[in-house]
């Protein structure tokens, strides 16, 4: 069958156009005659919602014995303390266990059979090369630890971890017994009443995870799904106690690292742990800090330091404004929307081309009737030349050419095949055929060194013709669109159609519009939905392909010596239809190429972390030390030190812009901290209002990105003139900030601080402040307060810490916020307008925003102090080349202002050009009388200055003259008397 003839036939009976062509050659693809079968797997029933299913708190448990005390702890035999209970796996009778007081704020404990022959195990161990591994420090004891480890046999094996100052029980697992087994591993621990716990990355949900939640993590190519599975994995979570009768509030974390298809149940009173195999291997971090303290912030700032790695620095140019769209059909359509921004004066930095570059959605390629060489490459370089940049994608699959067919050779393919660098399906022994867009594909086994020389042999090649600034990688779950190696023997179909319709196929166009679309644009509401209801119906009296049957399937039951891979015993909760894990993805039976024989059931949650690691050293070799920009979507812990992460396909709607800001703090909290959403939203149709905020609403995320599907209406800032608006302030707010962001960015990579901060990090002691993503911080000192819902003109937000003399500014008035403690002030927020508050207590360095990052840059440095309640304040700045991994220069300028007197010292030998025009000190009771001002290294005649005094502002400006050899070259010192 080909797509073309049902296409004209479906077209024909719908009655109206089409909204978007198909191209030529998608028409001669041809939809592999099983379609849609082989897309069917059987349905399971979720574990979690299986009535049958047996309860591993039934199994024996195990006894430890053995002791053995080391220099940083203390190691034991775990032996099995009864029969085997089989209930989603074999048991492992004999069980080490490793307990390791590895740093004072860090324990571990690890739990792996006694017996492990690397050749032939059950138990895929996580290698320290794949996944960073935290040890001993080499000096820690039990004696000096801000944690203590207890255990007990009594009825079998259990432990618990204290804080050892105070005695507080952190983790627990008296009253339950320990299962391991081949597919399954569980560990109870006893929860406090109301706990609050965060993180459990990644996943859509609120902030708070609440205690009635389940999070399943396997890597999933499926839209945001709220409350499921995700795209990426990040097994630590972060608990906040509230200190009662005056006691002070403490948190700690806890990492799992454990890379297999897993499940945490949060439940009312326990937090229950499940994972398909691998170990038990445990880091206990107490957040606590010198002065013996602990926060969510310095919990955080642990797992990074301590466990995973902290995030690449990213390149300055970076955090400007990123445009994507799926559907740019042309260079002339790109053209179209670069010279959009610039006509409407919206800054754009980046252009980012989907699929629609490629030639039949193959990798490296240029489509030549589109994107034709040499045209494309001159487009790019006349980004370049006006200090732009640009983006490809890059999608994980790798087309397989027909091998019938010698016009269909595809080069990436065949080297790859060469070096024999591809996953492979077990029962043939050949390469895993699966199915992506280009149709039947295979993917990298990154375990082979040779995939890596490949891959950056291809992007280096690619890059000649298409000179990118950095990359973006999709689909790297890695997703497949059929079942099992459905390619075999089918190469020949190739390029097969996917099973399914494709955006821009007939019949596809997205009619949805976000909530309330319809008070704003009754008469285009109205249409739209009828315009989807006949589509729907032309699409049902004539179905372009058959309906999918699917076989409902129970549980596999536990067989000794044998592990069922597809469908293992304890059914995870995939979101895919039907849950099974081969779902939509490679199988889990596939294999990689290592001397184990290591299989996709045991690294399928690790493919998007090694295609970003594989592409970041691409980019090395494309950029030699330059700082790669990769964006990646699927994660892993350790992802941050090499890849970005974008928050995949959301939708145009108000829930998911609010969803976005809960997303992007479990982000910070994994050490991702480059991450933002698809702006305006990516699925459905955006609207004026939508997109007026959340362009503004994004503009406080570091990584500021409006992404679009194909076959929905456009999207750029400058469609709508109040999208527009509000982009160009946002903007501005954003682009005066750059130095600011770029400075917490350095925090992050060199310390593990957050970005983006929720209001109950920056603010502990807050209980009301607990669940609150609705406000967020940019670092300690910006407060941003987005709108949320449609059609309203004002918006409620708090300002915390005034009962402790906090104090606030609007960052446009700089006039100071009059509230009462915990008070929901109601403040006006017409559709242009983001509140933003400063906090008092920060000095913040700004510029003048501009077009671009670059221009931005060489623009006067300006200084904001925002006074706090003792007439203080102080702030940082951290300068660099901008992309060097190793800059030869760098500079770090230390702002501090207290005492009527405000000053900076300067480390490093960096040189910033750009003069120092203004102060300006909000906060003032008074306006200062005599004034003494030595910039630049010399006294500064304030005759010669402009000053003004209003509403507790003083503005200093003019100092242009005396800093005119860069802002921070000689010291600044401004006093009053
Ligand atoms: O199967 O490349 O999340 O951003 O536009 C969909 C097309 C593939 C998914 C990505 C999205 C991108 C789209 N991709």
């Amino acid at each position: 069958m080909k797509l073309a003839h049902v296409a004209v036939k479906a077209a024909a009976l719908a009655g109206f156009a089409i909204a978007q062509s198909v191209a030529p050659s998608e028409t001669e693809r041809i939809i592999p005659t099983l379609s849609p079968q082989i897309n069917a797997l059987p349905s399971l029933t979720p574990t979690i919602y299986d009535d049958s299913a047996p309860d591993p708190q039934k199994c024996p448990g195990y006894k430890a014995s053995n002791v053995a005390e080391n220099d940083h702890g203390f190691t034991a035999d775990l032996t099995i303390a009864g029969a085997n209970c089989q209930a989603f796996g074999t048991d492992i009778a004999d069980l080490t266990l490793e307990v390791s007081y590895q740093a004072k704020e860090r324990l571990n404990v690890r739990i792996h059979p006694k017996y492990i022959d690397p050749k032939n195990s059950t138990q895929y161990i996580l290698p320290a090369d794949l996944v960073e591994q935290p040890e001993w420090d080499g000096k820690t004891s039990a004696s000096c630890s801000d944690l203590k480890f207890e255990w007990s046999n009594d009825p079998t094996f259990q432990f618990k971890v204290l804080r050892s100052s105070t005695g507080e029980e952190l983790f627990s697992t008296y009253g339950h017994v320990i299962v391991y087994e081949d597919q399954f591993l569980e560990l109870v621990t006893n929860m406090v009443e109301d706990y609050n716990v965060y993180g459990l990355a990644e996943n859509i949900h609120n902030f708070r995870l609440g205690t009635n939640y389940t999070q399943t993590f396997y890597a999933v190519d499926a839209g945001n799904t709220i409350d499921g599975n995700v795209y990426g994995t990040i097994p630590f979570y972060q608990e906040t106690r509230y200190g009662q009768n005056g006691s002070e509030t403490t948190a700690h974390g806890m990492y799992a690292r454990n890379a297999h298809g897993q499940e945490w149940l949060l439940r009312e009173d326990t937090i229950t742990y499940r994972t398909l195999g691998g170990s038990f291997d445990l880091y206990f971090l107490s957040g606590q800090n010198s002065d013996g303290c602990s926060s969510a912030l310095t919990t955080i700032s642990q797992f990074q330091v301590g466990c995973i790695g902290t995030p690449a620095m990213q390149m300055y140019w970076t955090f400007g404004f990123h445009q994507a769209r799926w559907g740019y059909e042309n260079i002339s359509v790109v053209q179209g929307v670069v010279d959009g921004y610039s006509d409407a004066k919206i800054p754009l930095e980046c252009l980012w081309n989907d699929l629609d570059i490629y030639e039949l959605y193959r990798d490296f390629t240029n489509n030549q009737a589109t994107y034709p060489l040499p045209q494309f490459t001159q487009f790019i370089e006349g980004l370049h030349a006006k200090g732009q940049h640009y983006v490809p994608i890059i999608d994980s699959n790798i087309y397989a050419s027909n091998p019938d067919n010698a016009s269909d050779a595809y080069g990436p393919f065949e080297r790859g095949a060469s070096l024999q660098t591809f996953i492979r399906d077990p029962t043939t022994g050949d390469f895993y055929y699966g199915d992506n867009w280009p149709g039947f594909s295979v993917w990298a086994d990154w375990l082979l060194s040779s995939s890596q020389a490949w891959w950056t042999d291809e992007i280096v090649q690619w890059h000649k013709g298409t000179p990118f600034d950095g990359i973006w990688i999709d689909l790297s779950e890695a997703s497949s669109f059929c079942a099992g190696s459905c390619g075999n023997g089918r190469l020949t179909d190739n390029p097969a159609h996917p099973p399914f319709l494709l955006p821009g196929d007939p019949l596809t166009f997205d009619y949805n519009y976000p909530e309330e679309f319809n008070v704003t644009n009754a008469t285009e509401a109205a249409s739209a939905v009828a315009a989807g209801a006949s589509q729907a119906s032309a699409l049902s009296a004539s179905p372009i392909l058959p309906a999918a049957t699917t076989t409902v399937q129970g549980r596999t039951e536990p067989t000794p010596g044998v592990r069922h891979l597809n469908f293992p015993p304890y059914v995870i909760n995939n979101v895919q239809s039907g849950h099974a894990l081969g779902k939509s993805s490679i199988a889990p039976n596939a294999t990689h190429n290592d001397p184990y024989n290591t299989t996709e059931y045991e690294m399928h949650n690790l493919f998007g972390l090694q295609i970003s690691n594989a592409t970041y050293h691409a980019l090395l070799a494309v950029f030699p030390g330059r700082r790669p920009f990769t964006v990646g979507r699927s994660v892993f812990a350790g992802s941050g030190k090499t890849t970005s992460h974008w928050g995949g396909d959301n939708t145009s709607t108000w829930g998911s812009m609010f969803l976005s800001i809960s997303q992007a703090f479990t982000m910070m909290m994994s050490g991702i901290p480059m991450f933002g959403a698809d702006t305006c939203g990516f699925a459905h149709n955006s609207d004026y209002q939508l997109c007026s905020r959340w362009m503004e609403l994004s503009a406080f995320f570091p990584f500021y990105r409006n992404h679009n599907v194909k076959a929905a209406i456009s999207q750029e800032a400058y469609r709508w003139s109040s999208v527009a608006e509000a982009s160009r302030r946002a903007m501005a707010v954003r682009y005066s900030l750059l130095g600011y962001m770029y400075t917490l960015f350095y925090h992050a990579h060199t310390q593990g601080e957050t970005v983006m901060r929720a209001l109950a990090w920056e603010f502990p002691n807050d209980e009301s402040l607990r669940e609150t993503y609705s406000q967020f911080m940019l670092g300690p000192s910006i407060l941003v307060t987005p709108v949320l819902v449609p059609n309203v003109e004002t918006v409620q937000g708090v300002f915390p810490g005034i009962d402790n003399g906090e104090r606030w500014y609007d960052w446009y008035t700089l006039s100071e916020v009059d509230a009462q403690p915990g008070e929901n002030v109601t403040m006006q927020a017409p559709l242009e307008h983001i509140n933003v508050h400063v906090r008092g207590g920060a000095v913040l360095v700004l510029q003048e925003p501009k077009l671009t990052t670059a221009e931005t840059r060489t623009t006067p440095y300006s200084l904001l102090v925002a006074l706090d309640c003792n007439g203080a304040a102080s702030g940082d700045l951290y300068l660099d080349d901008g992309e060097s991994l190793m800059p030869n220069a760098t500079r770090l300028v230390q702002f501090s202002y207290s005492n009527n007197c405000l000053s900076f010292t300067s480390e490093g030998s960096f040189h910033s050009a750009p003069p120092l025009s203004n102060i300006t000190i909000a906060g003032l009771q008074s306006q200062p009388q005599h004034s003494s001002l030595k910039a630049g290294g010399q006294e500064c005649d304030f005759s010669e200055l402009t000053t003004a005094f209003e509403d507790g502002v003083l503005r200093i400006s003019g100092l242009d003259k005396y800093t005119s050899g860069g802002a921070f070259e000689h010291d600044l010192e401004l006093s009053f008397s």
